[in-house]
């Protein structure tokens, strides 16, 4: 019996691109649950959109010296058209910063207030005097109370996901000025979490929500047994939604408290352009509610946003909340700020149209339970391995027989022997095998089945080799060939959740919107696919090879990044001690310029360099072989310490010194005029 859904994707924050965890956390998960809900004939709303408030914003746009609309507009259209590109299905991409979102927030917050579910409270709250304003949330920094991370912010704490007060940390920091905050009183409404402390006990932990991923519903356990605290929905900062109640100047929404109402925002948006009712998919018990979340979000998913809809009484509660563990990336957090990522338009230039093998390697190595690790050489194991060797090998051999034995036509079968029975019987079984996997979130399991049809179809096609047969026994290779041409239909249908682009060009070549109706997937699992005399298109390669070289490159712009981030953030060494001019007078440093260089043999640091002086032409020993090619560097402007006492290296007098220093790489770069007019032998001083 179809069912009704709404699956909501946790709206990203508008402060920059998105990335491969972001696509592995929630994205890509979300989109294999919706299609196969879809191809399983549901009633699906599939609901995201821009998460466009919130001090992360307006960070962003100090930084840059913008207006924090500047940076929605800007980051809403790349993130939009990411999803876009990697078939993330959504019915709607809405953004928070729209005027529907802002009236439904507005409304839901004036219906609690209206209903006396919030606490008004007059309380001290962090501040910075010099920049003039409250700390709330990113704006500022402290010990987390209860794992003593030392970076947490003040509403949340990324190492152990609570949620909690800028009140709450310890030895906080204003991340605006780094001054120690004062406390100044302010009005803000709470929402009393502990007044629904039973209500979650009953709805959550009294064993009816098992069905939850264990560290989602672990982590949710440890919250309420901790005990549950009034927290504050609104806050003193200028961008935001207007906290529309009677005191409420100059004070906007939390960002956590609008942003969950976002997914209603957005079906309803959704729902006025198809000539829905908004209404089956929030407020109707039949309607299955799911939300695809990063674990740092499950504290707003399952409680403080159920306590909220419970609150204002409406509204249907979450299902399920399958939130993902973390992915790192080369053994390393993925951080936006250390550009240590994989940015998903920066993907699409080095591997154009292969979105299909990132979101299968993703799927493949997702961290359902625990954290993971993405590294570029799984990326191309599970490319070259698995989609070219198993998946896209199978195809190119059914789809290239067909057409060279029967022009493309599906050959009438003739005998079925035992194996032929056991292939089909096999072939059928998948769709419930797949179907069990996705039912119950584990992606990972569903995608590696789906390898396991591919492997089926190889398997047998090794075995019963009609290049061979169809020189002796035509009758049997048909059989074969119309045996390997339904699993390969198969592998059409129940693909399109994971590879959707993969599963679209299979579908076109096998000529799936030609049949009387159209393989899908419960037919999968009742009958053979593809009718005799079926005429299938020509072959063309599903996935290319990926090259070690290929990969090399990806590892070398991430160890380039490493090289930045580590010089950007390199602590400057302290100034030496103090000289005096007399000291530095002593210095005789010249310009000068490199007339030869070679190799030191044996030796992998040095070169011996033969250097004009402008006062003579030396040679000098340098340490910079491993930064320079000799051939590189000749007619190479230097700056040199001339008076430096001579010494012997490796047999070699070396008369002075070449003054270097690091670029933000962390390479050597010569410290040199770069005006030509200034002639050799010119004191440097
Ligand atoms: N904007 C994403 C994050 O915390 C956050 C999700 C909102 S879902 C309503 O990175
Ligand atoms: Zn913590």
């Amino acid at each position: 019996m179809p069912k009704r859904y709404t699956i909501t994707a946790a709206l990203p924050y508008t402060n920059g691109p998105i990335h491969i965890g972001h696509l592995a956390g929630v994205y890509v998960p979300a989109d294999i649950y919706t299609r196969y809900l879809r191809l399983t004939g549901n009633d699906v709303a599939f609901i995201c959109g821009s998460d466009e408030h919130g001090v992360p914003i307006t960070i962003k746009a100090k930084k840059e010296g913008v207006s924090p609309q500047d940076i929605v507009d800007k980051y809403h259209s790349i993130i939009k058209t990411s999803f876009e590109d990697f078939g993330i299905s959504f019915d709607n991409y809405s953004r928070t910063s729209a005027k529907i979102h802002h009236d439904t927030a507005s409304e839901f917050f004036k219906t609690l207030y209206d209903n006396n579910e919030f606490v008004e409270e007059i309380s001290e709250q962090l501040y910075d005097a010099e920049a003039n304003q409250f700390l709330a949330d990113r704006f500022v920094v402290g010990t987390c109370p209860k794992c003593g991370n030392e970076e947490s912010y003040g509403d949340q704490c990324e190492n152990c996901g609570t949620s909690h007060n800028a009140t709450d940390l310890i030895n906080p920091k204003s991340a605006i000025t780094g001054n120690v905050p004062t406390l100044k009183e302010t009005k803000h409404w709470f929402l009393p979490l502990n007044k629904h402390e039973q209500f979650l006990k009953d709805w959550i932990l009294k064993g009816h929500k098992k069905d939850w991923k264990p560290n989602v519903y672990g982590q949710v356990k440890s919250w309420i047994d901790d005990g549950l605290r009034p927290r504050a929905v609104t806050r003193d900062l200028d961008w935001g939604i207007p906290v529309p109640v009677e005191g409420g100047e100059g004070k906007v929404l939390y960002v956590w408290f609008d942003a969950p109402i976002g997914y209603i925002s957005a079906t309803k948006e959704w729902a006025a352009r198809e000539g829905k009712n908004w209404e089956d998919y929030w407020k109707n018990d039949d309607t299955k509610l799911v939300h695809f979340i990063g674990k740092d979000n499950i504290v707003f998913h399952c409680i403080i946003f159920p306590a909220m809809l419970k609150a204002e009484g409406s509204y249907i509660l979450p299902e399920n909340v399958p939130a993902n563990e973390f992915l790192n990336l080369e053994g390393n957090k993925l951080s936006t700020s250390k550009n240590w990522a994989v940015w998903l338009p920066d993907y699409l230039v080095d591997f154009p149209n292969q979105q299909d093998v990132l979101r299968y390697a993703l799927t493949a190595n997702a961290p359902e339970t625990k954290d993971n690790d993405f590294t570029w050489k799984d990326f191309q194991a599970r490319n070259n391995n698995e989609l070219v060797a198993i998946f896209g090998n199978f195809i190119n051999r059914v789809v290239v027989l067909t057409n060279k034995y029967y022009d493309g036509e599906v050959p009438t079968p003739s005998d079925y022997n035992a194996i032929d029975d056991d292939t089909i019987a096999a072939l059928k079984a998948y769709p419930a095998v797949i179907s069990s996997s996705i039912e119950r979130y584990r992606f990972r399991e569903a995608s590696q089945e789906l390898m396991n049809l591919a492997r089926l179809g190889n398997k047998y096609l090794a075995d019963e080799e009609p290049w061979k047969t169809i020189k002796t026994d035509e009758e049997r290779t048909k059989t074969v060939m119309f045996t390997a041409l339904q699993i390969a239909s198969s592998l059409a249908v129940l693909s399109e959740p994971f590879l959707p682009f993969t599963s679209a060009k299979l579908k076109n070549i096998l000529g799936h919107a030609q049949l009387e109706s159209e393989p899908n997937w419960k037919m999968a699992s009742e009958q053979l696919l593809l009718p005799a005399h079926h005429k299938i298109g020509k072959g063309e390669l599903l996935f290319s090879k990926i090259e070690d070289t290929q990969i090399q490159e990806q590892l070398d712009k991430l160890e380039a990044s490493k090289k930045a981030n580590a010089l950007a953030h390199k602590a400057v060494e302290p100034q030496k001690e103090e000289i005096t001019f007399d000291d530095f007078s002593k210095l005789d440093i010249r310009v000068g310029t490199i007339l030869e260089a070679e190799k030191m043999p044996k030796t992998k640091k040095l070169l011996v360099l033969k250097v004009d002086t402008g006062i003579d032409t030396r040679t000098i020993v340098s340490g910079i072989a491993e930064s320079f090619k000799p051939e590189a560097i000749i007619g190479k402007r230097v700056t040199v310490l001339v008076n430096l006492a001579p010494r012997a290296l490796r047999g070699v007098e070396s008369q002075g010194m070449i003054l270097m220093t690091e670029d933000s790489n962390g390479n050597l770069v010569f410290v040199n005029p770069d005006n030509k007019e200034v002639a050799d032998g010119l004191k440097i001083s």
